[in-house]
């Protein structure tokens, strides 16, 4: 850091509850129980939070007699700090055990950002101070003691808080012994003292206050003494007021009543308006923080490619299976041919798929797509389908039928090809072909000595010779395009619109446009592991295909 420049730093939460302990004026913490309660009382202004073990052990459905161990109780507490800016100070019931027991407490405290303890002078397993407090036994003097001095030697940061609770009042005790507790919990190094009451009015506390008269900090929780003026509390130099468990109870009184109303009216319609809306309870969450996070973070491992899949033939040749459903929606081993497809894409996060669909198209119930129709699919062909499909064009898309099945790596390979345009062309014998192939004509055959070499097409035809020679395999009907290829894909279908036979263009006719304007379609050669569905038997293959 240069020389000369200021640096204002935060303090942490553990100076931040001292400060509260240590302030000249009355402060205020406010009970929460988990992760959302938390948050709700820093948003509603409170500068600490009362971790209470009675309102963490109610959300957890058990009583507040340490049923829930301290490891739950800090997991909670862990919650709670990570959403929060703001200081918590745990009710530490009586340190959970000995001394030791205690240091470890206060480790694990300080290590999850936990900033003060109050511990109260009872044995455990404790019982709430509100249920049967005549008969509660009091903490042995020294013993208690012990585990304040523990607690102070082990703690990391100086700042982090002790609070020492007296249950003498709780426990049927006068205002001698409450001092007397006081007192040598205050010598032993606690940071403020707590004296608890559970008259309903305040008048132990403000005798005890008076005697007391600010030897070190002072801590109410008025839980019984609720109607007493605020002002009481002030003037009576009270350093912090606990509302330790009225979170818990707020919630528990709001879901009572809706539960009770829509149990009884069995509809929504009464309470929705009365509830937090969903939306509130994402904000609380921070989804927007996420959302924002993942622009940030994550855009480069999504895979932004969009995949345009042509789908709205029948499928003639597939005779009555096709009478009720598109050929891209007959079963293949339980799956219909189209889900397949989408599952591959899937595989390699491509999400963003658009079928363009026509015959039957209702009968598409496919999950994770987008459909759009060619309403001409009748009278029309591929192009017209592409068409159809261009709002979602992307700098990074792929182009296929809806009928094939392949292996994944093709697709893999394909995403990983160089070029603005690329087909995916097999060179292999091609037993499997059916219907009229798509021969390709390249610039180079497929070998092995090619292994990353460029290879472009030439041309495509279902003719087995041409000026161009022999095929040297036959396209997929795999297409992909990068900006500059999506780029000349549009000029060509802008151009190819104005031909008298658009409606009877396909997808070959597409490449060899392109290829005639001299623009690049770079081939990626495979050998087998892929096929397409045109007939009854390329459903019998297809079966094994899937399988083997
Ligand atoms: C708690 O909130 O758990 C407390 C305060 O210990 S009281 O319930 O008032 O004893
Ligand atoms: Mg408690």
């Amino acid at each position: 850091m240069p020389t000369g420049t200021a640096t204002i730093l935060t303090p942490n939460k553990c100076t931040r509850l001292r400060r509260l302990l240590e302030s000249p004026q009355l402060e205020f913490i406010m009970e929460a129980h988990n992760g959302i309660s938390a948050r709700i009382v820093e948003e509603a202004g409170f500068k600490g939070i009362w971790a209470s073990g009675l309102a963490i052990s109610a959300q957890y459905g058990v009583r507040d007699n340490n049923e829930a161990s301290w490891t739950q109780v800090v997991e909670m507490l862990e919650f709670m700090s990570d959403t929060t800016q703001i200081p918590i100070l745990l009710d530490g019931d009586t340190g959970y055990g000995n001394f030791n027991n205690m240091q470890r407490l206060v480790k694990k405290l300080e290590q999850r950002g936990i900033a003060g303890v109050c511990i109260e002078d009872k044995l455990f397993p404790k019982t709430n101070s509100f249920i049967d407090g005549d008969r509660q036994t009091l903490a042995n003097i020294n013993e208690f003691c012990g585990k304040i001095k523990a607690g102070k030697d082990i703690q990391n940061d100086p700042d982090f808080c002790i609070v020492a609770r007296v249950e003498a009042f709780i426990a049927g005790w006068d205002l001698r012994e409450a001092l007397r507790r006081a007192e040598a919990y205050h010598e032993a190094g606690a940071d403020a003292i707590l004296i608890h009451s559970k008259l309903s009015r305040p008048d132990q506390v403000l005798a005890f206050a008076q005697e007391w008269a600010g030897r070190s900090p002072l801590v109410i929780v008025p839980t019984k003494y609720y109607s007493t003026p605020t002002e009481v509390f002030r003037k009576a130099g009270i350093s912090l007021v606990i509302w330790a468990n009225h979170m818990l109870r707020a919630g528990v009184a709001s879901m009572q009543a809706i539960a009770n109303e829509v149990y009884s009216s069995e509809t929504l319609a009464n309470i929705e308006d009365s509830i937090a809306s969903v939306k509130e309870i994402f904000r609380l969450q921070g989804a927007e923080e996420l959302l924002e996070a993942e622009q940030r973070y994550f855009t480069t491992q999504q895979n932004q490619t969009h995949a345009v899949v042509l789908a709205a033939s029948r499928g003639q040749e597939l005779a009555d299976l096709t009478d009720d459903k598109p050929k891209v929606m007959l079963p293949i081993g339980g799956k219909p041919l189209l889900r397949r497809l989408v599952d591959e894409f899937k595989k390699l996060a491509i999400n963003d798929i658009t079928v363009v669909a026509g015959y039957k198209s209702e009968t598409i119930n496919i999950q994770g797509i987008n459909i759009t129709l060619n309403p001409d699919y009748e009278t029309t062909g591929e192009l017209v389908s592409l068409a159809c499909g261009q709002s979602a064009f992307s700098d990074d898309m792929l182009v296929l039928y809806g009928d094939l099945l392949f292996r994944n790596y093709i697709l893999q390979d394909l995403l990983d090809c160089p070029g603005e345009m690329v087909v995916v062309v097999d060179s292999g014998a091609g037993t499997n072909i059916t219907g009229a192939p798509d021969y390709a004509y390249c610039s180079v055959p497929d070998e092995r000595s090619l292994f990353g070499k460029e290879v472009n097409l030439l041309h495509i035809s279902n003719a087995e010779e041409t000026e161009y020679g022999k095929p040297c395999g036959r396209w997929i009907g795999m297409l992909r395009l990068r900006a500059q290829g999506r780029r000349w894909l549009c000029e060509a279908l802008e151009e190819l619109k104005k031909r008298q036979d658009f409606n009877s263009l396909g997808m070959p006719e597409l490449c060899n446009y392109l290829v005639e304007q001299g623009k690049p379609i770079k081939v990626l050669y495979i050998n087998g592991h892929w096929l397409d569905v045109n007939s009854l038997d390329d459903l019998d293959r297809a079966s094994n295909f899937t399988y083997s």
